[in-house]
């Protein structure tokens, strides 16, 4: 491409990650000669917002991508499945965010922060693809410090804000939330119990293993873009009456040993990331800081004092920006910047 503008398009436009990309989009002045949205037929004629202009929603064809450059999708696993291999063979280059394509060794699996240089090989498949919300943050905050010191091994139990399974869920949880306030019976309908006021151990499917697909999607995922498989993983995922802001508590081991104050001063210039360390004065990360904005905040940065070289810290970020749409957008800002 000759001007480096290319037309774009969203497909899942009118949902959570959709909705945040066009946000994105428009915010970082992405530079785009078009922007063309796309959903199911149930959102085709809506219209959505864009640079002070309504754009229509079209109904996403195999034949929807002609002209189109750069495809961002984020309309489920089965939809990238079906739709994102023929958006590539016309031409154009799909950055995905969902799991269908995450662990195909011909498709890069990018954080800008951690990997930008693995983008470089999108042109087998013509598909790149953005890892699970809850891998990204962790990759943000431990590839320094793995840079730096050698993880050996990683303990990690996520605190997941209902907005990482869509649109239904934060109405759920809205719903739920007043209706316990006002005594009423409390309908549930996307999680299998109410998450109004309560805790839930289970994040997509459960496997043969006994872990989550949630779950192991952050060891395999973790694994590729921090390309080191011999890193041992172990995760908990569970969601929070939360809406926005995914919350992770880490445990590392690591090869070679790292104080707190060293991987405190590592984090702190590390890019995308923002220490917030200050227990003393009440300062830590918190969902709520982390919502509308794309840094990782890491505080609760210590030593852990059961073995040798051990770090515990507490993760946050903004799933829907930092963990979806906004990654997204940086993989195709660098993809026109360096590749297109
Ligand atoms: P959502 O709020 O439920 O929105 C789903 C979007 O997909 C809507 O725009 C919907 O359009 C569209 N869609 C559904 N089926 C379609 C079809 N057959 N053809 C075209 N469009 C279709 O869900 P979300 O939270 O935005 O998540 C969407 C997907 O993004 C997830 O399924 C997941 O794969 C991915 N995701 C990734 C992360 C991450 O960790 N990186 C986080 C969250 C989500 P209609 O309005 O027409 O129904
Ligand atoms: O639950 C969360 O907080 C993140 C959810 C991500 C998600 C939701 C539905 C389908 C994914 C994902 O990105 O891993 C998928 C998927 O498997 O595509």
């Amino acid at each position: 491409m000759s001007d480096k503008k290319p037309n774009v398009a969203v497909v899942g436009a009118t949902g959570a990650v959709g909705n945040q990309m066009i946000a994105c989009l428009e915010e970082r002045n992405f530079p785009l000669k078009s922007l063309r949205l796309m959903a199911s037929s149930r959102s085709a004629g809506r219209r959505l917002p864009f640079r002070g202009e309504q754009i229509t929603v079209e109904e996403l064809t195999e034949d929807s991508f002609g002209d189109v450059d750069i495809a961002l999708f984020s309309a489920g696993g089965g939809t990238s499945q079906r739709f994102a291999p023929a958006a590539a063979r016309s031409g154009c280059v799909v950055v995905d965010n969902s799991s269908a394509w995450r662990m195909d060794p011909d498709v890069p699996l990018v954080v800008p922060e951690v990997n930008p240089h693995a983008i470089a090989g999108y042109t087998t498949k013509g598909i790149i693809a953005n890892p699970n919300c809850s891998t990204i943050q962790m990759v943000v905050a431990l590839n320094p410090i793995h840079q730096k010191a050698g993880i050996r091994r990683i303990v990690v139990s996520t605190y997941q804000a209902v907005s990482g399974t869509g649109m239904r869920a934060i109405e759920e949880l809205t719903r739920q939330t007043k209706a316990v306030m006002e005594k009423k019976a409390c309908p549930r309908e996307v999680y299998p119990h109410q998450i109004a006021f309560n805790c839930l151990p289970h994040i997509d499917v459960f496997l043969d293993n006994g872990y989550t697909r949630e779950e192991m999607k952050m060891v395999n995922e973790t694994h590729k873009i921090m390309e080191d498989d011999a890193i041992a993983v172990t995760a908990t995922t569970v969601r929070v009456p939360v809406f926005y802001g995914h919350s992770e508590s880490i445990n590392i081991e690591t090869r070679t040993h790292i104080g707190a104050d060293e991987v405190r001063s590592l984090l702190e210039k590390a890019p995308g990331v923002a220490v917030v360390d200050d227990p003393q004065e009440n300062r830590y990360p918190l969902a709520l800081d982390a919502e509308g904005q794309d840094l990782t905040l890491v505080g609760r940065i210590r030593q852990d004092e059961s073995i040798a070289n051990g770090i515990n810290m507490w993760v946050v970020a903004d799933n829907i920006r930092k963990g979806a749409a906004t990654n997204t957008v940086q993989i195709a800002e660098v993809l026109v910047e360096k590749y297109l």
